[in-house]
């Protein structure tokens, strides 16, 4: 089933100089293509809407200051359940419970700056995609 998703490279990520190694990886994944690639510095407004879910929690704070902390990378992905696939090829949450292997686990400590986020359901993806790319048809 072709899905498309969002995914943005965090600031350390693009900061880090690893932009190349992580698009790279979902590059090479058959067949998934990138219809969107976007170097951008977000603003508040738009992270209170795509963190909503998050709001009020202790983690939250710190969260919108660190993706506020210097431009992230937005891109579209397309493909063959590229939901899920993204959501695999990052790893968990946390870097260290993340499996080496996955982008989290082979590039992450620690839980806030962990490289990468990507859509984690159809919904969310279609809130998220309308939210960083409304644009895009
Ligand atoms: P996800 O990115 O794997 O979907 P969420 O639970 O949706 O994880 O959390 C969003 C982001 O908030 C995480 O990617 C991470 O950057 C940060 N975060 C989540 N939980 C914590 C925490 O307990 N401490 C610090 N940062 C957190
Ligand atoms: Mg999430």
């Amino acid at each position: 089933m072709s899905q498309r998703t969002l995914v943005l490279l965090k600031p350390d990520a693009v900061r880090r100089g690893l932009v190349g190694e992580i698009v790279g990886r979902i590059e090479r994944k058959a067949d998934w293509r990138i219809s969107a690639l976007e170097l951008r510095h977000l603003d508040r407004a738009i992270l209170e809407q795509h963190y909503a879910e998050h709001v009020g929690r202790p983690f939250y704070e710190p969260l919108v200051e660190f993706m506020l902390s210097g431009p992230v990378v937005a891109l579209v992905v397309d493909g063959e359940r590229v939901i899920e696939g993204v959501r695999r090829l990052a790893g968990p949450t946390d870097p260290i419970a993340a499996a080496p292997g996955s982008i989290r686990g082979d590039f992450g400590v620690i839980v806030r700056e962990n490289l990468i986020h990507a859509s984690d359901s159809a919904e969310s993806a279609e809130r998220e995609l309308k939210l960083f790319f409304p644009g895009l048809v």
